[in-house]
């Protein structure tokens, strides 16, 4: 990948392709080989890039290591997902610049993300910003970042969050339903994708076909999954299986 061509490539396979799908690997469940394994299968597959990152236990050795043997062993773009600011890589492509729109704490909104700021000008890693919110159980993410999930009933509220992140310049939403939870429901999405202009992208508590196929077929641009890989010994089938659900789910919309 060339130098700050992810938001170009994300934006190109969007426009082709239509929905599609990124793997995320946690480093802190994860050794370097396992992720190396992993990513030469998601590249099979045709996942469309890899995200590194995880909400606890993550230093930035171990995100350096991690990417490190998928750029060895794949071409795909590698974009961190930073649970903090001491887990960037300058072995990296680029980084989710997220800022969690709905903690309850000013750190985890402007903070990490000043304490962040030189270092990733340091590192050389492009930046996609992105405006992230905490949905439905929330997960582990929800906890470490002091953030009120947000209500499933209440679709508007979402929405209201991701126009106004829009209109504060952020380039990506994402709707997270946490970390092996329940999948963010249709209406929500629905409702989300028809209020902004911007790529949405969906994670937490995916792993069938069925589900990424409702996600896409409700909007989302880009679908991420990472709990099933490590769950799953075939992780080739369950992610085509994933990637097959988001093509017909993008089909019917
Ligand atoms: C977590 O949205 C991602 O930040 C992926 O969630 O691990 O449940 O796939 P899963």
């Amino acid at each position: 990948m060339k130098k700050g061509k992810v938001r170009e490539y994300i934006l190109k396979k969007l426009k082709h392709e239509g929905s599609i799908h990124m793997t995320l690997i946690d480093p802190e469940k994860t050794t370097p080989e396992e992720a190396g394994k992993i990513a030469v299968e998601a590249e099979e597959a045709g996942t469309s890039a890899i995200m590194v990152g995880g909400s606890i236990g993550v230093s930035e050795k171990m995100t350096d290591d991690v990417v490190v043997e998928i750029k060895e062993k794949t071409n795909l773009p590698v974009i961190l997902f930073p649970g903090s600011p001491t887990a960037l890589s300058k072995y990296a492509d680029a980084v989710w610049f997220l800022s969690v729109l709905n903690s309850q704490n000013p750190y985890f909104i402007t903070g990490a993300q000043m304490q962040g700021a030189f270092i990733v000008k340091r590192y050389g890693l492009e930046v996609l910003s992105l405006g992230y919110i905490i949905l439905g159980t929330g997960g582990t993410v929800s906890i470490v970042s002091y953030t009120r999930p947000l209500p499933l009933d209440k679709p508007e509220v979402v929405a209201a969050y991701a126009l106004a992140a829009e209109y504060m310049g952020f380039q990506f939403i994402y709707l997270e339903g946490g970390s092996g939870g329940k999948p963010v429901p249709q209406k929500v999405i629905s409702l989300v994708k028809r209020t902004i202009s911007i790529p949405l992208v969906v994670g937490g508590g995916i792993r069938t076909r069925v589900e990424a196929k409702k996600a896409a077929a409700a909007g989302a641009d880009i679908i991420v999954t990472g709990t099933i890989i490590e769950e799953t010994d075939n992780i080739y089938d369950k992610l085509s299986e994933i990637i097959r659900g988001i093509k017909e789910g993008y089909n019917v919309r």
